[in-house]
């Protein structure tokens, strides 16, 4: 209850400080951060035709009228919206939307997505484990987790490193709302942002983090992916290759910052999933690092070997599947990643290591486990990660059929936009709405969909992306903007352990909550927190009890960095 006024009061000071009367329903629903001036200014009123009444003006005073309005009825919960096309607006500036007695800004500018594509990109660095924080303003911290002692779980024991050996593995990324750290999630989330680094070198040759490595010579972005890395390679058994699935405490730490944890981690059982991220991943690095020995001497050397054993490891150990009800012992109750398919890691780490060493067995593989269709990328499926080598790759063997299915994907995906509420590919079905939605299926939706305009050198798809951005930023059934630090109404409760126990008001900036889910699997475990709805786009509590719509995770911050630097570049 308490939260629940603390929500309200600061609505209010929202809505007091563009000077309108306070509501607690918000009837017009924009993109929060910003548009480009050639980009379509659209906004949702909810419930009412604004007709003529809607004044729009423009930042040197003029009056208009909006350009045309449509309504459209909820298939998700049968209300009825307005979609107001607003018309160009290509003037930079600011734009007061007023419809009675509520009123809203809309900023138009030439990088309106440049400050929070780099927030998204900089929040790696305030997630990083075992080392101080120090670059990271009113969220320093002292270190915590530096897993220099780390246990050998008897599922990950082996002849020469049996159960109970000490090994180090510090650094890397905390995972998400909680403290551990797996391999899975870890290699798909730098993967994704590689796949954009890949197509926008140029642009990240000079973006800025602010970070210990920002004076050396290697891109920003690449050091904040070495630091990850790093902790990965320590991932990797160096007597047999196979890699350990993950570094953890038995159960969740509580709500306290990292220098108060206590209890042991360990490394349990190897598996064939994170063994083949690790080797796609170490490909790609060693690729992409080869330039920048300078700052990394004998990297990229280390990282092709490390791929190609660890690749072999999982060819002779295909059906080591991670099963974490096995573990005793203790038994370990954190994030499971666990994934009962591995044809996709095959295609994509295959596809990597030919990529990198041109071996013919690689491609045999990648042939072998190739996809019939494009797919929205995930953790536990990774084949698109696998695509992009192809497409982003001088060889043509698979060029051709991915671009074919990317393409396909993409008219798919587009399709329904003008009958859509909220105007935007992403949003529209019940199946839109789950546990990381807001990442799985509306950045990366928008990522593939600027993905393939690149490949065919148009910008036919680039306005349904930017719809997606007006969604996530604010244009949808909740009006909340999903990310963390940005608009005026944001997420100030996620499920973050350091955002609730560092006793600072506002969140980390810069992180994409989960969204929406109707599935609410956490509703059992709620003390306080209750769901406003069980309609799919509307069953969303800002929270930090609800892990399953409002945790935050690095691979959903890798998607939106792959969405939002890609925008900011273009
Ligand atoms: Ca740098
Ligand atoms: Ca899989």
């Amino acid at each position: 209850m308490e939260k629940g006024i603390k929500i309200l009061v600061m609505m209010v000071l929202a809505c007091a400080a563009i000077s309108v009367q306070a509501k607690d329903v918000v009837q017009l629903r924009r993109n929060q951060v910003g548009c480009y001036p050639d980009q379509e200014k659209v906004i949702v009123v909810e419930g009412r035709n604004p007709g003529s009444k809607l004044r729009i003006t423009t930042p040197d005073g003029k009056v208009l009228k909006a350009k045309s309005v449509r309504r459209a009825v909820s298939p998700l919960s049968g209300k009825t919206r307005y979609v107001v096309d607003l018309g160009s607006l290509t003037a930079t500036g600011d734009y007061r939307l007023a419809l009675g007695d509520e009123a809203c800004v809309l900023h138009v500018s030439e990088r309106p997505y440049h400050a929070i594509a780099t927030s998204a990109l900089r929040l790696f660095y305030l997630f990083r484990s075992g080392v101080p924080i120090e670059q990271g303003g009113a969220y320093n911290r002292p270190l915590g987790h530096p897993d220099t002692r780390v246990l050998i779980h008897n599922s990950a024991a082996s002849p020469l490193r049996p159960a109970g050996t000490v090994i180090s593995s510090p650094l890397g990324w905390y995972d998400a709302g909680d403290y551990n750290k797996y391999v899975v999630n870890s290699a798909f989330s730098i993967g994704l942002m590689f796949a954009v680094y890949e197509q926008h070198r140029d642009y990240f040759a000079t973006l800025s983090t602010d970070i210990p490595e920002s004076r050396n010579a290697t891109p920003d972005f690449l050091d904040e992916m070495m630091f990850n890395l790093r902790w990965l390679m320590t991932m990797q058994d160096p007597y047999d290759g196979g890699v350990y699935h993950k570094l953890t405490t038995p159960n969740f730490e509580g709500f306290v910052m990292p220098v108060d944890c206590k209890q042991e981690r360990y490394v349990v059982a190897k598996s064939v999933t994170a063994t083949l991220d690790f080797a796609a991943v170490m490909a790609d690095a060693a690729r992409l690092f080869e330039p920048y020995q300078q700052d990394y001497p004998g990297f990229a050397a280390q990282a092709a070997a490390m791929a190609m054993r660890a690749y072999q490891w999982a060819k002779d150990h295909p059906t080591a599947f991670y099963r974490q009800s096995q573990l005793k012992e203790p038994a370990v109750t954190t994030g499971e990643y666990g994934d009962g398919y591995a044809g996709d890691e095959f295609f994509w780490a295959a596809s990597a290591l030919y990529r990198l060493t041109g071996s013919q067995q690689y491609l045999d593989d990648a042939r072998q486990y190739q996809p019939r269709q494009f797919a929205l990328p995930s953790w536990g499926y990774v084949a698109s990660l696998g695509a992009f080598e192809w497409l982003a790759g001088k060889s043509i063997e698979m060029k051709d059929e991915m671009l074919r299915q990317l393409i396909a994907f993409c008219d798919d995906a587009v399709k329904d936009v003008a009958t859509s509420s909220f105007q935007s590919p992403y949003g529209n079905k019940a199946s839109n709405f789950g546990w990381g939605c807001l990442s799985e299926q509306c950045c990366c939706q928008a990522m593939l969909l600027l993905y393939a305009d690149k490949m065919t050198g148009t910008t036919k798809f680039r306005r349904y992306a930017l719809q997606n951005a007006d969604y996530l930023l604010g244009r949808n059934a909740t009006g909340y903007c999903y990310v963390t630090g940005f608009g005026d109404k944001s997420p100030m409760h996620p499920h973050h352990r350091p955002s609730v126990a560092d006793g600072i008001e506002p969140p980390f900036p810069g992180m994409l909550i989960g969204g929406p889910n109707p599935g609410q699997q956490d509703k059992g475990s709620m003390h306080h927190a209750v769901y406003p709805s069980n309609v799919p786009d509307e069953s969303y509590v800002d929270d930090e009890e609800s892990y399953a719509s409002n945790e935050v995770a690095i691979n959903w911050n890798a998607s939106l960095v792959a969405f939002l630097c890609w925008l900011d570049a273009l």
